[in-house]
């Protein structure tokens, strides 16, 4: 991770952005609390480099700060990124939430031996100046994130949602907020429009889903606003709210199961999807009594999702579905 200076991490957008929160927007706050987005980037930045540097002690940490990496609790120098990790890249995402004091990024990076890359996302809350949450997931290869990622797309693909139009109509903070509530609500029927060229990805990868039978699809699949969205009344719906760039950070649980698929993959179909698992039931079914293929028993799992959305124009422009897969029936260290 080497960013010289962290303002050309937003040089595209920092001309739209109100660089100094306004005097309205410090009302209430302790005079040396800085929400601005140059801060705010500053501290994802520092955070990077201090894993880098294997030394988390460097980092501006309150007396009591909330952390967990891959679902689970740990102290900073306890956790794995700040053991393994070599090098990180500049985020290929960043969002960022002046209100709150929330920032989101997604890198890639290299560990150990800088022969594999993989992907560190995270939220960074911070108070006073003081990081006081850290909220971190790398991906650990598909079998941990259950659906797909790709280290080598990731930046090439989220390059054109960090520079939106610069005449675009930007959504007001309520229904920005209103988006992330409903995106973990079935039943809630807000109307979303989405963009032609919405972005659908999974962990950096736009996905290409070659059916039960691999016979299905070659080209990207596209955003969609479906009832097949998953429910989770705990979800937390408003995590970064980035009202520059439209970004909406929010999180959830599904559950559902691991399935054997086509190949020798495995994937995680949510139960709100119970059409697609049903069609794997029955593949699963057919090719084991082929018996010429090894497969993984089809496994309960739940899906922590680090569901990240962009709106502008009225419409959607990205749904990123960012999944890390923990034992059955789990529950959130965050709620
Ligand atoms: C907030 O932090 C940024 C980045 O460090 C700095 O440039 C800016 O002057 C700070 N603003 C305030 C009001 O302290
Ligand atoms: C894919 O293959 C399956 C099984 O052979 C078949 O039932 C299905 O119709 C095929 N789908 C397409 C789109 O060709
Ligand atoms: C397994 O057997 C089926 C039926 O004989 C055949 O169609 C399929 O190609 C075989 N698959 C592999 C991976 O050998
Ligand atoms: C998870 O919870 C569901 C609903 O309560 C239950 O049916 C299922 O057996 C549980 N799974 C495990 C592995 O405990
Ligand atoms: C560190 C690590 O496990 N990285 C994995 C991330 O994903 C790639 C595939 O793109 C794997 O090859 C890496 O092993």
């Amino acid at each position: 991770m080497r960013i010289p200076n962290p303002t050309c991490l937003l040089q595209l957008s920092l001309y739209l952005a109100v660089v100094v929160p306004t005097s309205a927007a410090l009302v209430g706050r302790a005079s040396n609390d800085n929400t601005s987005r140059e801060y705010l980037s500053k501290i994802v930045t520092q955070v990077l480099d201090s894993m880098e540097a294997h030394n988390p002690r460097s980092l501006p940490l309150a007396t009591v700060y909330k952390a967990t990496e891959n679902s689970h609790a740990a102290s900073l120098a306890m956790m794995t990124s700040w053991r393994t990790i070599v090098k990180v890249e500049q985020p290929s995402l960043l969002a960022l939430d002046t209100k709150q004091g929330s920032a989101y990024f997604i890198s890639d990076i290299s560990e150990g031996n800088l022969k594999t890359k993989g992907i560190l996302r995270g939220r960074v809350k911070v108070v006073d100046e003081h990081i006081t949450e850290l909220e971190l997931f790398i991906n650990r290869s598909r079998g941990d994130d259950g659906y797909a990622f790709s280290a080598e797309e990731l930046a090439e693909n989220y390059k054109v949602l960090m520079s939106p139009p610069k005449n675009r109509k930007k959504a007001s903070r309520a229904k920005l907020e209103a988006i992330g509530a409903a995106a973990w609500d079935s039943s809630n029927d807000l109307s979303v429009a989405v963009g032609d060229n919405c972005q659908f990805t999974e962990v950096g990868w736009s996905i290409i889903d070659t059916g039960t039978y691999g016979n299905e699809s070659t080209s990207s699949l596209s955003c969609s606003w479906g009832s097949t969205r998953p429910t989770d009344p705990k979800a937390r719906t408003r995590l970064v709210i980035d009202e520059e760039l439209g970004f909406i950070v929010t999180n959830g649980l599904c559950q559902g199961k691991v399935y054997p698929y086509y190949g020798d993959i495995s994937t995680f179909i949510p139960d709100s999807m119970s059409s697609n698992q049903d069609a794997q039931e029955v593949w699963f079914d057919e090719v084991k009594k082929q018996a010429n293929l090894t497969l993984v028993s089809p496994t309960e799992a739940t899906g922590e999702n680090l569901e990240v959305l962009q709106f502008y124009n009225d419409e959607l422009q990205a749904l990123q579905f960012n999944v890390f897969l923990t034992g059955p029936n789990m529950t959130s260290s965050w709620v």
